[in-house]
């Protein structure tokens, strides 16, 4: 089927996305198919922003942070494939955080890929099928096409859909920065690894539909207690797992370790926050917004944390074209 070119250029802002209940592990064939669901929160103001438009020349022109991208011309290939596109694209794409440090850029980074595109020919995709092709970009990148609260099902071709809308709970988050350095060991890598590896990753996907079933209650019922403790439960199972590869891989550092404390200290003594840490240094701490104030003051005073960013739970995408 070939499709008719709609636009000349497309401007697309998507928002990263922190996994409450994670994805860490793949099924053994293509289109970074998930081992396990997933359920995780927009970050509003952690956001990419990608132009596309069709290039005049006969091999991508690919931009992102001023640098070429093999992953985004592979990701451009397929689609070129998939809807029988003739031209090559022209993509600029430049993040306002931290690019390869945890923070989940390539969530964002293919969500804007795919929405783009679905706009730039004009492909009249639903969202869960732009989900899908965003999925083939980076299996996180399926959750930053929806803001709010998003669920990854895994399938044959997973998906993700909307759990809920941010405004219907809204909740703050902290971004914890310890580390400005590029990981070590990326998450595909080290997904890999704990697969073939760990000897907790079979019980960590046995246990995986359990976590989501009681998040997912949890979020029903604006339970924050309940949210607390199975995302910390499901964050630290996912490091127990990364942690016992072979060779090890161990993202954090003292500081990520002093925020864990701190944000459990806070909330023995009433003040309801929770942390999440995914393939990095970095902390997200999630509390109510009437409680951000006081979180954010004590954990700025932690020795060797470099830096936080506020945010709220949102990061709908917000498309524009000519
Ligand atoms: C997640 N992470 O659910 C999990 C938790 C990091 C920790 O998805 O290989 O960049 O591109 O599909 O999505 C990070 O891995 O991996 C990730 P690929 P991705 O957010």
């Amino acid at each position: 089927m070939s499709k008719t070119q709609g636009k000349t250029s497309v401007t697309v802002s998507t928002a990263a996305n922190i996994a409450l209940i994670k994805y860490w592990g793949k099924l053994e064939r293509d289109g970074n198919q998930p081992a396990t669901a997933s359920l995780s929160i927009g970050l509003e103001d952690l956001r990419t922003t990608t132009t596309l438009a069709f290039s005049n020349s006969d091999s991508h022109e690919v931009e992102l942070e001023g640098q070429p991208s093999s992953r985004i011309n592979h990701f451009l290939d397929q689609v070129r494939v998939e809807f029988e596109i003739k031209p090559c694209f022209k993509v600029v794409s430049n993040n306002n955080f931290p690019t390869g440090t945890g923070l989940a850029s390539s969530a964002s980074g293919f969500a804007a890929l795919a929405l783009g595109l679905n706009e730039l020919l004009d492909l009249r995709l639903s969202r869960q099928v732009i989900s899908q092709l965003a999925r083939k970009g980076s299996g996180s990148a399926a959750r930053s096409v929806y803001g709010g609260f998003v669920e990854v099902i895994p399938s044959d071709d997973a998906m993700a859909v909307r759990v809920l809308s941010a405004d219907e709970w809204p909740l703050s988050v902290i971004v914890v920065i310890n580390n400005q350095q590029p990981k070590e060991v990326g998450s595909t890598e080290a997904m890999q690894r704990s697969a073939t590896t760990s000897p907790y990753y079979r019980d960590w996907v046995k246990t995986h539909t359990a976590d989501m079933e009681e998040a997912k209650l949890a979020i029903a019922d604006r339970d924050f207690e309940k949210l607390a403790d199975i995302s910390e439960h499901n964050c630290l199972k996912m490091h127990g797992t990364i942690m016992t590869t072979r060779p090890p891989v161990l993202y954090w550092l003292p500081a990520t370790i002093a925020v864990m404390h701190t944000v459990q200290t806070l909330r023995a003594a009433g003040t309801p926050a929770f942390f999440t840490i995914d393939a990095g240094a970095q902390v997200k701490v999630i509390c109510p917004p009437a409680c951000a104030d006081t979180v954010e003051d004590r954990i700025r005073e932690i020795e060797g944390v470099l830096n936080t960013i506020r945010t709220e739970v949102g990061g709908e995408p917000r498309l524009s074209s000519e």
